[in-house]
């Protein structure tokens, strides 16, 4: 056979050859984490390379990611990154031989778009490359290793020294070997950066300031009873999380600063301490994002604390002429909020509260926007640190380049809760019920249908305020066995019905009436 003599005189199968590649870019990947540790987050190449391709990804395709997998987003990306580098390496390994180290050219060439891509990042300093470059080194001298060592088999003495039992054992334990420790390298290098960079013990003994006056209480009566809705108020656990940061940025209170610039008489930045000085206030707010489809769950009402964006901008004198606030993340998130919407009276805030606790990390800690009616892509700025003044002719939001709309009120809109889809309930007396939401206009009706009867009004829970959703039931004696359909629409505080022309979440948000399948016994 053709093969046996090849690899008489080439070394072992191509498929040992592409794993001691996979093994070597294992050793690059692991080094790089483990020597990341002391540096920020966005020094670890493998995070900069996902973001960068987050960054690049088009808005349509992240939107189908983001709605096809929900919180699995982040893990579906690490893994087609760690599949196609693995690709690249097993094929850069079959063009590496004692003499033409082609393959240790691509794992250099890789190694500086790691370290184009690390340098990329918002707030990247030229030392946070010494990972990806230390990285790169190892795994190049594992390649050269391999290929001098064990790829390549001596042409006099053995007949066929890739098949000679000691010499393939060798080669085996040896590629195991480096792929265990580039494993256990990474894996050991990701969680102690982790725990080194957490903010979450900080979060933990942080309090947060008394508002001067506290939020009216919930009613009971927001509650729907006899029917299992969400609570009015989401549990911080539970409340939806929406972002494009691969890893959770860990911003302290110390470090963290807000400066104020662009269309303004002067330019202030802002200490975490220097927040003492504002009134601080606490309203429930209803979040919305624009990428909810019709029935979906990314939306969730919180009570936050905070501070006016009114009181934070008025010292810096802000011009006339501006009509957009470009906030921007320390991850490099920007977000477009119109002008208009910090001075009619919605108090749109810096919060920096939760339900009374501190920002949850995920959330924002240790500061966010909350701006009640729009959705948030437009105004929900996580982990901010600046605020510009300037103008939508002249500054373009993260999501606005990718096709979104650059304005984003929040649309009306209901969804059934009870029952699920396909569900099957008894016969006899039952109840369904859902949520409404129409921020800054408010809820004023909820109707349903079934099948294809009349529209019959729900009950409604007690209206909280016109910045938060309303929970509805609907009391249905269910008494014809079979399959049927519940619909539900909304009525906002305007009078206007919501819509049933069915709109996609591109480029501002869904639209349609949600109607759900389900069974009677
Ligand atoms: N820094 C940062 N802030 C962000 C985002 C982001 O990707 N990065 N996403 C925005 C979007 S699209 C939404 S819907 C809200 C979601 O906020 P939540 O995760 O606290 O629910 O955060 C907004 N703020
Ligand atoms: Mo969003």
């Amino acid at each position: 056979m053709t093969e046996s003599s090849s690899r008489s005189s080439s070394g072992p199968s191509p498929n040992a050859r592409m794993l001691g590649g996979v093994a070597a870019a294992a050793v690059s990947l692991g080094v790089a984490a483990v020597v990341a540790i002391p540096f920020q987050t966005q020094a670890q190449p493998l995070g900069a390379v996902g973001a960068v391709i987050v960054d690049r990804t088009p808005g349509p395709v992240k939107e189908l990611v983001i709605q096809a997998l929900g919180g699995l987003d982040k893990l579906f990306l690490a893994v087609v990154v760690l599949v196609a580098i693995a690709a690249i390496a097993a094929l850069a390994a079959t063009y590496e031989t004692r003499r033409r180290p082609v393959g240790s050219v691509i794992f250099v060439v890789a190694g500086l778009l790691g370290c184009a891509a690390v340098l990329s990042r918002p707030g990247a300093t030229l030392p946070d490359i010494v990972p990806t470059v230390v990285g790169t080194a190892c795994g190049v001298a594992v390649l050269r290793l391999l290929a001098v060592r064990l790829w390549t088999v001596p042409e006099t003495g053995h007949a066929d020294g890739g098949d000679e039992p000691d010499v393939s054992r060798r080669l085996w334990l040896t590629t195991g070997g480096l792929l265990a420790f580039g494993a256990a390298s990474g894996l050991l290098g990701v969680v102690v950066g982790r725990l080194t960079n957490s903010v979450a013990a900080e979060r933990d003994v942080s309090v947060i300031p008394r508002p001067r006056i506290p939020a009216p209480p919930i009613p009971a009566g927001v509650q729907p009873k006899d029917v299992a809705l969400p609570s009015f108020i989401t549990d911080g656990a539970d409340f939806y999380r929406v972002d494009i940061a691969l890893s959770v940025p860990q911003l302290s209170r110390d470090e963290w600063r807000l400066r104020i610039h662009g269309m303004v008489d002067r330019e202030i930045t802002y200490s975490f301490a220097d927040l003492d000085r504002f009134e601080a206030i606490e309203k429930a707010v209803t979040l919305t994002c624009v990428s909810n489809p019709v029935g979906g769950e990314y939306i969730s009402t919180g009570m936050w604390t905070g501070y006016r964006l009114t009181d934070l901008l008025q010292a810096a004198g802000v011009s006339p002429d501006a009509d957009m606030l470009l906030s921007t993340s320390v991850d490099g998130f920007t977000v477009g909020t119109p002008v208009e919407a910090l001075h009619d009276g919605r108090d749109a805030m810096l919060a920096v509260g939760l339900n009374g606790q501190p920002l949850p990390v995920i959330h924002g800690y240790p500061a966010r926007l909350v701006v009640a009616g729009l959705y948030g892509y437009v105004s929900a700025t996580k982990w901010v640190t600046d605020l510009e003044l300037t103008r939508f002719d002249r500054a373009e939001a993260y999501w606005t380049r990718q096709g979104w709309a650059a304005r984003g009120p929040i649309k009306t809109e209901s969804r059934i809760d009870v029952p699920k889809r396909g569900q099957q309930i008894p016969s006899g007396a039952t109840t369904f019920g859902g949520v409404a939401w129409a921020q800054n206009r408010g809820v004023r009706g909820v109707e349903v249908r079934i099948d294809d009867g009349p529209w019959q009004p729900a009950q409604l829970g007690d209206a909280y305020s016109n910045q938060t959703w309303r929970l509805w039931s609907f009391g249905w004696q269910a008494d014809s066995p079979g399959e049927h359909t519940l619909t539900v629409r909304a009525t906002d505080n305007s009078g206007a019905v919501q819509t049933s022309d069915e709109a996609p979440t591109v480029p501002d948000g869904a639209t349609g009436w949600h109607s759900v399948n389900f069974t009677v016994a």
